[in-house]
């Protein structure tokens, strides 16, 4: 069965190991540390709970490490929108959505019982040795940091598929990504607070940056996600090389600056953002708003101006009351 499953992620051309449950139980040991160093992530981390309890019965894990550097970036996008969720392997029509899915269909043909209710991809892909994690907690293989991970959990009992790849580890003092970090959530080497990362407060449902937020000036650009930890790496320069077209990409890129987002009607939001970028559901779009405000309040010209008092009456009072702020913070009131 081992053989035949890597064959077919070979057909496929996935990069795939195969590391044995309990190697995931290393992992929870890493959760259970971030939270004693963490206090504060206690919380946030619920959710993640041991395989034996999210996958019952699981004897192996297969983890897949997809590169996504090879796609073209939209122009300007990437200092808004976190570069995995632009080239996003969860949703469209990529080459790299289908085959995956087509692996996931190939193991449930193989009679296995499948999950892909596992955490801690990072841990397995390093495991099966595809990369390691860096000090900034990424995945970096061959290609740096850009890379989408995905996990399946098997009922089998499968000899592991450990590969041997030669990534530099990082320089004894390098601590550029704990430095590049705006709200400090990368507070050393291995930790950051999952409820104060950028990248969270960006994309979670229900919150709101609010006028008053102490973080509203160092989110900076950030509108959906963050990437300053992983795009000062310097086992990332140079590392993307662009050149393929993503699916479905060049004709939401018009949309995805802040002005344009500020500019969209919530159908639109929905029609357009909300199937890609899909943290952000129905009840939460107003808070793609909220962030574009707040990155044209951080890079502010008087050219703004309209399109903020345009927002003084939009149908959210959270849009309304962070557009006023804006205003008044930058001496553009009514
Ligand atoms: C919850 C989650 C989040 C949360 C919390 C992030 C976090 N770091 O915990 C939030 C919403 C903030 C988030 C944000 C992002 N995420 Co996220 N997230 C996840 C998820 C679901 C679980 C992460 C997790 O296990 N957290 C628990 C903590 C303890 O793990 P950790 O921080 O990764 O730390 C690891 C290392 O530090 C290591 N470790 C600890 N000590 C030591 C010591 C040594 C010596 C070593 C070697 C390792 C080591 O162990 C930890 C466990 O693996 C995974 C998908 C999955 N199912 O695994 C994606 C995932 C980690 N996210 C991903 C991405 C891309 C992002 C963003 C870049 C998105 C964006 N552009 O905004 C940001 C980056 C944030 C960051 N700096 O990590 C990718 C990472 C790809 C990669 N190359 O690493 C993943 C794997 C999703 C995917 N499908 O590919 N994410
Ligand atoms: S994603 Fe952004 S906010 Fe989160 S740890 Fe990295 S640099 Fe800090
Ligand atoms: S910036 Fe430096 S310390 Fe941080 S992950 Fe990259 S090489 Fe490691």
């Amino acid at each position: 069965m081992r053989t035949q499953i890597i064959a077919k992620a070979q057909e496929l051309q996935l990069d795939v190991g195969i590391v044995h449950a309990e190697v995931m139980d290393g992992y929870m040991e890493k959760v259970r540390e971030r939270i004693k160093r963490v206090p504060s992530s206690k919380a946030g981390y619920a959710f993640i709970r041991p395989l034996g309890e999210t996958a019952p019965g699981t004897k192996s894990v297969i983890v897949v490490a997809s590169q996504i550097s090879h796609y073209t970036l939209p122009e300007g996008s990437d200092t808004h929108i976190g570069k995995n969720y632009l080239i996003d392997y969860r949703v469209g029509e990529s080459v790299e959505s289908k085959t995956r899915r087509q692996f996931g269909g190939f193991l449930e043909s193989l009679r296995l019982k499948v999950s892909t209710n596992v955490m801690g991809y990072r841990w397995a892909a390093q495991a099966a040795g595809l990369g390691i994690i860096r000090r900034n907690n990424f995945f970096c293989g061959e290609q740096g940091t850009y890379y989408n991970l995905m996990a399946w959990a098997v009922d089998a009992e499968l000899e592991e598929y450990i590969h041997k790849r030669d990534i530099p580890p990082c320089p004894t003092n390098c601590d550029r990504c704990v430095k590049a970090c705006p709200t400090g959530t990368l507070s050393a080497a291995y930790t950051m607070n999952i409820s104060e990362c950028v990248s969270r407060l960006t994309t979670s449902a229900g919150s709101a940056l609010g006028p008053d937020d102490p973080r509203n000036a160092k989110i900076g650009k950030w509108i959906y996600g963050c990437d300053a930890c992983t795009d000062c790496c310097p086992h990332n320069a140079k590392k993307w090389q662009g050149g393929v077209d993503y699916p479905g990409l060049a004709e939401i890129t018009q949309h995805l600056e802040p002005l344009a987002i500020l500019r969209l009607s919530y159908e639109d939001i929905a029609t357009i953002l909300m199937p890609r970028f899909f943290y952000l559901q129905i009840n939460d779009l107003w808070k793609w708003k909220v962030n574009a405000l707040n990155v044209l309040a951080n890079t502010w010209s008087d050219k703004y101006a309209d399109a903020v008092r345009a927002s003084l009456s939009d149908s959210d009072e959270r849009v309304r009351a962070k557009a006023e702020w804006v205003l008044n913070a930058h001496g553009a009131g009514k």
